[in-house]
């Protein structure tokens, strides 16, 4: 076999990414009315400029050969940003480490580019971070733009032969800019562990307001768990108070085993639009979806509309990748004609949108049934809209 040149495969990897960043991305034609899925994953690994992955100095690399491997792009929080679409993804190297970059497209569907460098969180003096994921973004009515995400270090009560036990907490950063970060401390909560905790974007009587998800142990929940609600007087020092359950896992429904807040919820006419994602157990293995509810305007703790089951689940190419069966959103954008384009990861391995509206997404949310938690219920409201119907089929 001829080894390739350094000059060749190079180029070969540069015209692949280059196809890719300009390629254009179309609606499918099925859709159940509320969102339609683009065919077009919006960002992948591939996507990662080939500057972070080559040393293309062909004196030190003479052969072409990628130096840094980057093996997924997924759970990305969104922001329109100077007009453009933005997404601070999560990449993941080959070896396993997440960080977070920015990639921005001028129409939200297609021609995502990622930012010349990564961003560079700063780190907690003598605590540093192991593994940090899932960023949520919040333009706070502060002035501030939040980013609220997974840090993850080893347990260090763990004994010395476990080598896979650790404690996720929420870390906390704020920008005006998205190039500038200021590491805030991380959250103190009265639970051991904290993931998909996301920041609110208005006060509540004078104080932030946080969703987070309280559990007990780094995989299992454990007794906690469901998106919880909480006060904060202040980003600087952020202690969680008076955490509540606002939405539960339930017994037998697609968020039986876990749920999380999405990204922070969309203040609609008729209430806060949620997005989040549920997960059950199945023999194989934990399968994600999304759901979507509604609280109240002037309570934000009260849930006021809960459509049963899911709002999308993956797709059979979306069931395959890196964690298989997941689909997971942190981010979605309001554009100001109404239109939303929520940005889903599948499988834990690239990105993709969905675009809807506040209209579509406030109608299937206030009028779709409720769950009824049995069969016999789903069947009864099978037959009240057979019943509505008569006449029309
Ligand atoms: O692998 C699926 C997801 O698992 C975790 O989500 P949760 O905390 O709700 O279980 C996170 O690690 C998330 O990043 C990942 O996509």
């Amino acid at each position: 076999m001829k080894l390739k040149t350094q000059k060749n495969n190079l180029k070969k990897v540069q015209k692949h990414t280059e196809k890719l960043l300009h390629k254009n991305n179309k609606p499918i034609a099925k859709t159940n009315g509320i969102f339609k899925r683009y065919k077009n994953p919006v960002l992948t690994c591939d996507h990662t400029p080939i500057h972070w992955r080559y040393d293309l100095n062909p004196k030190t690399n003479p052969f072409g050969l990628e130096r840094v491997g980057i093996n997924a792009v997924f759970n990305a929080g969104a922001i329109k940003w100077n007009n453009k679409y933005v997404l601070c993804a999560r990449v993941e190297g080959n070896d396993r480490k997440s960080f977070f970059a920015i990639a921005e497209s001028p129409n939200g569907i297609d021609n995502f580019r990622f930012w010349d460098k990564p961003c560079v969180i700063p780190q907690i003096s003598g605590n540093p971070d192991t593994n940090v994921y899932d960023m949520r973004l919040t333009l706070h009515e502060d002035g501030w733009i939040y980013g609220i995400f997974c840090t993850e270090r080893k347990d260090p009560n763990a004994p010395a032969t476990d080598t896979s036990s650790a404690i996720a907490n929420a870390g906390i950063v704020r920008t005006k800019d998205l190039i500038n970060w200021e590491r805030l401390p991380d959250l103190i909560s009265n639970t051991g562990q904290q993931r998909n905790v996301v920041l609110h974007p208005e006060f509540v009587n004078g104080k932030y307001a946080l969703y987070t998800r309280p559990q007990d142990g780094f995989i299992d929940i454990g007794n906690g768990g469901g998106i919880g609600f909480g006060y904060v007087n202040s980003m600087e020092k952020p202690v969680v108070e008076n955490e509540i359950i606002i939405n539960n896992k339930i017994y037998h429904t697609v968020y039986e085993l876990k749920n999380g807040q999405g990204p922070a919820p969309i203040k609609t006419s008729k209430g806060w639009l949620h997005i989040a994602h549920g997960v059950r157990n199945t023999a194989a293995g934990l399968r994600y979806v999304l759901y979507m509810f509604m609280t109240d305007l002037n309570d934000l703790t009260k849930v006021t509309h809960q459509p049963a089951g899911y709002f999308m689940a993956p797709t059979y190419k979306e069931t395959l990748g890196d964690v298989s069966n997941v689909l997971f959103t942190s981010g979605w954008i309001k554009d100001e004609d109404g239109t939303v384009f929520i940005y889903y990861a599948s499988s834990d391995t690239r990105m993709h949108v969905a675009v809807s509206s506040v209209e579509l997404l406030v109608d299937y949310v206030t009028n779709s049934p409720e769950d009824t938690f049995t069969s016999a219920g789903s069947v009864q409201t099978i037959i009240n809209l057979i019943d509505k119907n008569k006449g029309l089929y």
